[in-house]
């Protein structure tokens, strides 16, 4: 069976068969019997191509993108830049290994990095391929630079899938079920989240509770890091409330432990910055990039103090693949288009366009617990109404209600209740006023 590109490309959503079609169906059959279980899809629709906001699928069906696989397309799936810059550099080498022949584009992204990255300070970068990679190698650096061993968390974290990243998510099931041991000496504190925390408590009284957990339970003078997303992600698109990331930086400040921002998913204009930490003036001793960083390519990196970084010594980085030339001429791409196209604009117009609408639902509907994000980065927590006891029954059944009609929502939370707004930013407004739409018919047919 071939993956053939539809051969009618209109720029809305459109269905020709049921989802999945019968193409994707039969994909599914081989796929049953050559790709691991443990290996999840939200939506078991095959791709054969996009463009920005739209995924063709290989049955003719287009379906509007909420979802930037994951946080990765913000500049558009193949958006045509990224293309150019792709095929050129793959016509010129593949790849040599930066350890083995260096490139001048692994200089390039790391002189973006340090101009773009929050604070004017002398920078330095190391380039990897996954974000989990990234996640270590930062503690690598933590630990080489102070000397101490403590990696400090919040609850609700998300850091990836290696032992030590896995050791750093908070969520067990399905993530860390049956995976264990994991490295020791990373602990977790509790984090700052609005919608649950007692009434009225403040960023400030957050960073309290926190660091008094810390204090007690590791020492400040034990910390390496204290490692945080400053929206959190998989947890649930949480933002913590103003002044709680400030006062853990400034802790970090004081106790000779480095503040670790994980931007992975919250980097590169999708919370209307360029970083997430920017929204309170927190300048981090390390960020960690990865997802839009690459338009689609696999690049991830740390940066930080140059002082911080260089206590790691020679040849204490590598990896074959770190910094891949064909990734980094896609960066360089990528961050051009979201340069010159002010993306960061972009992602706080798309923000308040779907917040206002999304805030409308939640007047309507006492399930909608709250809607909250920012930038281009919202979630809608889903709650049993009279209450906020999490309902992630009917989060999953309504994410499957706009999948059926062709709008590719998911979710998130620790407790999956948590429906997951990461359009591109890219996408053209028709297409995102259409999805709220199909959104808004789903509430209520399910909701009343
Ligand atoms: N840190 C903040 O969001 C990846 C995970 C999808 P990798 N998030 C998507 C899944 O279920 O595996 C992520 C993140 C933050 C680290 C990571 C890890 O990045 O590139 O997936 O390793």
């Amino acid at each position: 069976m071939t993956t053939s590109i539809p051969s009618v490309r209109p720029a809305r959503r459109h269905l020709a068969t049921e989802l999945p079609g019968p193409r994707s169906t039969a994909f599914e059959e081989r796929r049953r019997a050559a790709v691991a279980r443990g290996v999840g899809s939200a939506l078991p629709v095959y791709a054969a191509a996009a463009e920005p906001g739209l995924l063709h699928d290989v049955d003719g069906n287009a379906l509007i993108d909420l979802a930037s696989g994951l946080g990765v397309t913000a500049v558009g799936n193949a958006a045509p830049r990224v293309v150019d810059a792709v095929r050129e550099q793959a016509g010129l080498f593949t790849h040599t290994c930066f350890l083995t022949s260096p490139y001048a584009g692994y200089v390039e992204v790391c002189e973006e990095l340090s101009s773009l990255t929050p604070g004017t300070h002398a920078k330095r970068s190391v380039l990897l391929s996954t974000g989990a990679e990234a996640v270590e190698n930062a503690v690598k650096v933590a630990r080489a630079a102070t000397g101490r061993s403590a990696v400090v968390v919040l609850d609700h974290a998300y850091h990836g899938r290696t032992n030590l990243a896995l050791g750093m998510t908070a969520k067990n099931a399905p993530f860390k079920q049956g995976f264990g041991p994991f490295a020791p000496d990373i602990h977790r504190i509790p984090t700052s989240y609005p919608y649950r925390d007692p009434d009225g408590m403040t960023g400030e009284q957050a960073a309290e509770r926190a660091l008094e957990a810390l204090e007690r339970q590791v020492g400040g003078e034990n910390v390496a890091a204290v490692v945080v997303e400053p929206v959190q992600g998989e947890g649930g698109f949480i933002v913590p409330a103003p002044g709680f990331l400030p006062a853990l930086a400034r802790w970090c400040r004081e106790h000779g432990a480095l503040f670790v921002a994980d931007e992975i998913q919250s980097g590169f204009c999708r919370t209307g910055a360029w970083f997430a930490c920017e929204h309170e003036d927190v300048v981090p001793d390390l960020v960690i990039t990865a997802k839009a960083l690459a338009g689609g390519l696999p690049l991830s990196a740390v940066t930080g103090r140059a002082e911080v970084m260089d206590a790691v010594q020679l040849g204490g980085f590598g990896g074959t693949y770190g910094g891949n030339p064909v990734a980094c001429a896609a960066a360089l791409a990528a961050i051009d288009v979201m340069r010159t196209h002010q993306l960061a604009d972009r992602a706080r117009a798309i923000g308040d366009a779907l917040t206002a609408r999304l805030n409308t639902l939640a007047e309507r509907h006492p399930a909608v617990g709250e809607v909250r994000g920012r930038g281009a980065m919202v979630g809608v927590e889903i709650v049993e109404p009279g209450g906020k006891r999490p309902d992630p029954g009917l989060a999953q059944r309504l994410a499957k209600a706009c999948q059926a009609r062709g709008v590719l929502l998911l979710t998130a939370g620790t407790h999956g209740n948590v429906l997951r707004f990461l359009p591109p930013l890219v996408i053209p407004a028709p297409l995102l006023t259409d999805a709220v739409d199909v959104i808004e018919e789903c509430c209520a047919e399910l909701m009343g």
